[in-house]
């Protein structure tokens, strides 16, 4: 599956882990009530991460990740774990699998749950077919220090209990996020600036603005948008300022410049910057441009894997933006989509672009990575409006 289509924003993703052959594809057929994933008593069948997306009663929106077992071997075996551990950064709740008693593999893996902060679900399978459930169920409930739930993925038992177990295990947290947060309420009048450039997709909105524009219309708040050439004319026509101006970052500036005083002003990417990661640690981690030179290297991460454009904000416009101020020399790695590389030791600093494509529970894991090695990490939207010396104008 190509990152485009894999399932994202605010869905809660549940990741299935365990050993091969446990029943991870076999548990995420019965949970999905459809054949998505290949089952076989071949261990190893499982390869690539498999996403599903659908509904769960109680739950709402979410992402079934089947993944290869945790404890594969050899080369390629190591290749999968490593995927199995990419789609554990996105997970937001976790099944673990036992299929036997548990073992060194699963009480490594208890502990990288742990150590992550991610909520999980000891899940014993095969009951239908295990002769001693109940001994297995009282060391893996010793090693994991929570309720196990019993379930057959062949016969269905079970299964219902693991649905309730799961509308249950939603952090209490999940999903109060806003894209705009207290910036806009009820009845305000607000004015989106959204310049449909080269990089627009031909016919259709890109991502951050759909999702705004429908939190806002669900906020019920008066929505407005125009191009950045228009902008004059659309405030003329408006009886009153716009409470808040939402603007593409790259024309923050030109916006700000032409925008009504009393109107706040915002980045579509500033706003995804504070709804996906960390937005303090991103404005923070601006201060290292005082110290940055020709020889600093920067890596910039762009969650989309489409084919760079003209113009491209990753690829072109920042690094022109930052060569322009520390020298031609200057180092800049460019990773797209997954790549994102474990050791960030060599970099003064990450750019991480909006990352509509990414859940939080994605960006947070890259930004833990980036404080635990003391990297300085930021985004597309802070670093511009750093650079073109209006951060602290910019309301988020
Ligand atoms: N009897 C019984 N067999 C099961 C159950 N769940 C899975 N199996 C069988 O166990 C074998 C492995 O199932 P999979 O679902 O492919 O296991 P997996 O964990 O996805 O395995 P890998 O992809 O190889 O890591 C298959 O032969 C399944 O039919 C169950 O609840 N009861
Ligand atoms: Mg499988």
């Amino acid at each position: 599956m190509s990152l485009n289509e894999t399932p994202r924003g605010t869905r809660l993703h549940i990741g299935l882990f365990g050993k091969r052959n446990s029943g991870k594809s076999s548990l995420t057929n019965a949970l999905t009530n459809q054949q998505i994933s290949v089952v076989s008593d071949v261990a190893g069948t499982t390869t690539d991460p498999v996403y599903k997306s659908m509904e769960i009663h109680g739950i709402g929106p979410v992402v079934f990740i089947d993944t290869a077992g945790f404890d594969d071997e050899g080369e390629l075996g190591n290749k999968r774990i490593s995927q199995t551990k990419n789609a554990l950064d996105k997970t937001d709740i976790a099944l673990l699998i036992f299929s036997c008693a548990p073992d060194n593999s699963e009480k490594q893996w208890v502990r990288l749950l742990s150590q992550q902060n991610i909520p999980f679900i000891p899940v014993i399978n095969k009951t239908d077919v295990l002769e001693n459930v109940s001994e297995i169920k009282d060391e893996v409930e010793s090693l994991c220090k929570k309720d196990a739930i019993s379930v057959s993925a062949k016969t269905g038992e079970g299964i219902d209990s693991l649905r309730k177990a799961l509308v249950s295990s939603v952090p209490d947290d999940f999903g109060e996020r806003t894209i705009t947060g207290d910036l806009c309420a009820d009845g305000d009048l607000v004015l989106l600036v959204m310049p449909q450039d080269i990089q627009a997709p031909k016919g259709r909105l890109i991502l951050p603005q759909v999702q705004t524009m429908r939190e806002l219309l669900d906020k019920k708040c008066l929505v407005m948008s125009c191009t950045t050439d228009r902008l004059e004319q659309t405030l003329a026509a408006l009886s009153k300022a716009p409470k808040l101006i939402i603007t593409d970052s790259q024309v923050f500036k030109t916006v700000y410049e032409k925008k009504p005083e009393e109107s706040r002003l915002t980045s579509f990417s500033t706003l995804f910057a504070k709804y996906k990661g960390d937005i303090d640690y991103f404005v923070n981690s601006t201060s290292v441009f005082e110290s940055l030179n020709e020889n600093s290297k920067i890596l910039i991460a762009e969650a989309c894997t489409h084919v760079p454009l003209k113009e491209d904000i990753g690829r072109e416009k920042l690094p022109r933006m930052l060569k322009a101020r520390y020298g031609q020399g200057l180092h800049i790695d460019n990773v797209n989509g997954q790549n994102f590389p474990k050791d960030l030791t060599g970099y003064d600093l990450v750019i991480q672009c909006g990352a509509c494509m990414f859940n939080r529970r994605y960006v947070m894991s890259r930004v833990e990575s980036a404080k635990s090695q003391g990297v300085p990490m930021s985004n597309y939207g802070v670093v511009i409006a750093y650079l073109t010396g209006i951060l602290d104008k910019v309301d988020y």
